[in-house]
């Protein structure tokens, strides 16, 4: 179920820091995107291809259920979204939406190494990354799952410390903590599915990833 009626689908970020970039990159490698009837699905005119608009944390599903052919993500969506079954395939980096996923704590909490953090609360929107990454130092720390607002938790009193996206580290200053450890690296990437589009299809899929690993680069 790769397609619907013979189009290839590409998922992409409706609304967000991922969602200019990657319309562009669509774009650039020659698709013409126009707005459809509704908001969820924009038309390619010059190819049998739809772009599909949604939160960008459904995209890793949709791409590894075959839902749609493509996607653009994360790194950091896509790994939180691991879980065993069919996964998307990484195609390539792209270059744009680069953050770091990083612990911090507040000045009150000494910080050595990540097994000062044992049997203390940690407040992240990303519970699955942090568990593997504190289960891999053998970390014993509860981990608070919060969608948002990450940064304000230790002055809540709801942890001891956080572990969230950063990139300025503007937030982090602001709320008064300081970034002690990576945990992970992350950018958009390109990504298709493990099931295969109709045969009809494949030819243009090839296509279009081979005019995008052109176009990103080219931007260097
Ligand atoms: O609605 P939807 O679910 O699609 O969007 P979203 O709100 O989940 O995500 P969005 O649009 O905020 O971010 C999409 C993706 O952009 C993320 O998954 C990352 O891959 C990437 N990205 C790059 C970032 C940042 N930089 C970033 N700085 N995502 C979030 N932030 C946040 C961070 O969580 C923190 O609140 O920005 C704040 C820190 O920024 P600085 O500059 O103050 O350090
Ligand atoms: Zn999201």
């Amino acid at each position: 179920m790769s397609t619907v009626q013979g189009r290839l689908r590409i998922a992409v970020q409706k609304s967000g820091r991922l969602a200019d970039r990657s319309l562009d990159l669509v774009r650039d490698a020659g698709l013409r995107v126009v707005k459809g009837n509704n908001d969820l699905l924009y038309r390619v005119e010059n190819y049998p291809i739809d772009l599909l608009r949604v939160r960008d944390d459904d995209i890793p599903t949709f791409v590894a259920d075959g839902v749609c052919d493509l996607g653009i993500v994360g790194e950091n969506v896509l790994e939180e979204a691991r879980n065993g079954g069919p996964t998307a395939e990484v195609i390539m980096p792209l270059g744009f939406g680069r953050c770091t996923l990083k612990i911090a704590v507040p000045p009150t909490l000494a910080y050595d190494s990540p097994a000062s953090l044992e049997g203390l609360r940690v407040a992240t929107s990303y519970p699955k990354i942090l568990r593997r990454f504190l289960d891999e130092r053998n970390v014993r720390a509860d981990i608070v799952t919060m969608r948002g607002a990450v940064e304000v938790a230790p002055r809540l009193k709801l942890a001891s410390a956080i572990c969230d996206l950063v990139s300025t580290g503007a937030t982090l200053e602001a709320n008064g903590l300081g970034p002690r450890e990576t945990v992970l690296e992350s950018q958009a990437v390109l990504i298709r599915s493990p099931v295969a589009p109709e045969p009809g299809l494949q030819h243009l899929l090839d296509s279009i990833i081979e005019r995008m690993a052109g176009v990103v680069s080219s931007q260097g």
